[in-house]
């Protein structure tokens, strides 16, 4: 068994937490009304899906909310963080709402609330409604109030049970991935042309944001991916490769939200943001926590004149790699460090949440029982980081596993698993691995721990 080497230096009320996301497990898509999304059509054109999967039934758990709640239950988990997809609530990205939609969130909220696991639900984990991609989706300044009116609905009915919302998962994905390079939906290849979303999307929270405030006294976050970017060599020009990555996958979403500005962009030969009078100081004003999903350093190199983004990712040299291959590095330290730089740029941080942190590792299809020692190592090895982060004086509160279950990793199909418990995705059947079982103890094990503390106090 794995020794938790932290535990003694998260402070009291620490708060533990498990993740999912909406299109990667529920299963029944179009199901009661609901509308599509850019994953609907995205996981049709051919090729794009590793394995040919179409994310249903994934784990099913659309209709059969209650085994789910009782995993999240069965971990202690104080929070369990889930989404709700926009296009089930409005089919059409505007107008009425989907009673049936928002009927069935309500009771999984209930469920897990009558289960003592507190709701935490995201708006947005990348499921833009067809209808609001065909207008120009985050490339169009419009997308905001849609996003603002769809966030109201929700939040008018469920708002009377949820302490704290997410609005926007990983905006940085949607950019680059989505956007940019197209590896992810709607799959478009825009490269730098790319950059309006980062503005529309975070304009599009604060908007949320304001509306979920109005509405009674929940807080607001979202959650932005960060990688903690490494030059290959120590030259000049791997430097500035490296800085660039730096600023188009986390300063250009952290910035405006912890300091009110973007880094400039002017000085690497880019076009400025589509700022607005008001937009900065909005955005600003948004976030009452700060989420950070960390998965991997990346190592970056400077590109050949002739390519059109001047810089390459390449393996990190001398760590290990998750299931998949030298794209996903291991290097627990790397979160530690990325948190300690944000705070001495942002001493005035606010709390921050770890939104998501795991690993897939290769494991069979079907298995009664998977030792997972390997994921077990992953996980102790960042939430270590995350104690030394707060010994250095960084303000986490919470730590979320991704994922509760193994689920439809989005272009990898079902190729890559990542939960704490096993889904045989032809029988629906789950199984707990060994290390839902670990991390029940340490959660157990950790509040014990507090509770000791404050006796002693
Ligand atoms: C998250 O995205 C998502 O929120 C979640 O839905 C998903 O299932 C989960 O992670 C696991 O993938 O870009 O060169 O650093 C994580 C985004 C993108 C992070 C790929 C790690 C590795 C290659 N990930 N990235 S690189």
């Amino acid at each position: 068994m794995t020794a938790v080497p932290t535990r003694s230096s998260l402070p009291a009320g620490f708060r533990w937490s498990a993740a999912t996301s909406a299109f990667q497990i529920e299963g029944v898509r179009g199901a009661e009304g609901s509308g599509r999304s850019i994953w609907d059509d995205y996981l049709e054109a051919p090729g794009a899906i590793k394995d040919g999967s179409t994310a249903d039934p994934a784990c099913d758990s659309y209709r059969h909310p209650e085994a789910d709640v009782s995993l999240a239950a069965g971990l202690g988990l104080d929070r369990y963080r889930f989404s709700i997809p926009w296009a089930r609530v409005q089919p059409d990205g505007r107008g009425a709402a989907n009673t049936a939609a928002l009927d069935h969130y309500s009771r999984f909220v209930d469920l897990l609330l009558e289960a003592g696991v507190d709701p935490f639900p995201t708006l947005y984990h990348w499921e833009m409604p067809s209808a609001v991609e065909a207008e120009g989706g985050w490339l169009r300044r419009d997308t905001v109030d849609r996003f603002a009116d769809y966030a109201a609905i929700v939040v008018d009915r469920l708002g009377d049970r949820i302490a704290q919302w997410y609005t926007l998962n990983e905006p940085a994905m949607t950019t680059l991935q989505g956007y940019a390079v197209g590896a992810l939906a709607p799959g478009k290849q825009l490269l730098f042309d790319a950059l309006p979303t980062v503005h529309h999307q975070l304009l599009a929270h604060a908007r949320a944001a304001e509306a979920i405030r109005s509405h009674g006294s929940a807080q607001v976050g979202l959650v932005n991916n960060h990688t903690w970017v490494l030059p290959l060599n120590d030259t000049a020009e791997d430097r500035r490769a490296a800085a660039l990555y730096d600023m188009i996958h986390n300063r250009v979403f952290s910035e405006p939200l912890l300091a009110g500005r973007y880094p400039d962009l002017a000085a690497w030969g880019l076009p400025a943001m589509p700022v607005q009078d008001g937009d900065l100081e909005a955005i600003r004003a948004s976030i009452d926590f700060y989420g950070i999903n960390f998965y991997n350093p990346t190592t970056v190199t400077a590109a050949d004149a002739s390519s059109p983004i001047p810089f390459d990712i390449v393996p990190t040299p001398g760590v290990a790699v998750t299931g998949f291959g030298p794209e996903w590095p291991i290097m627990p330290e790397a979160l530690r460090d990325l948190l300690i730089d944000l705070h001495t740029r942002h001493p005035h941080l606010p709390p921050v949440i770890i939104g998501e942190n795991g690993a897939s590792f290769p494991e069979p299809d079907r298995a009664a029982r998977v030792e997972d020692a390997d994921r077990i190592g992953y996980l102790a090895g960042h939430i270590a980081a995350v104690g030394e982060a707060i010994a250095a004086g960084v303000p986490v509160e919470e730590f979320t596993v991704w994922s509760l279950l193994d689920n439809w990793e989005w272009a990898d199909g079902y190729t890559q698993r990542f939960g704490l418990v096993h889904v045989d995705f032809e029988t629906g059947e789950r199984t707990p691995k060994a290390s839902y079982d670990w991390y029940r103890d340490l959660i157990a094990s950790a509040r014990s721990a507090a509770a000791r503390q404050e006796e002693t106090r």
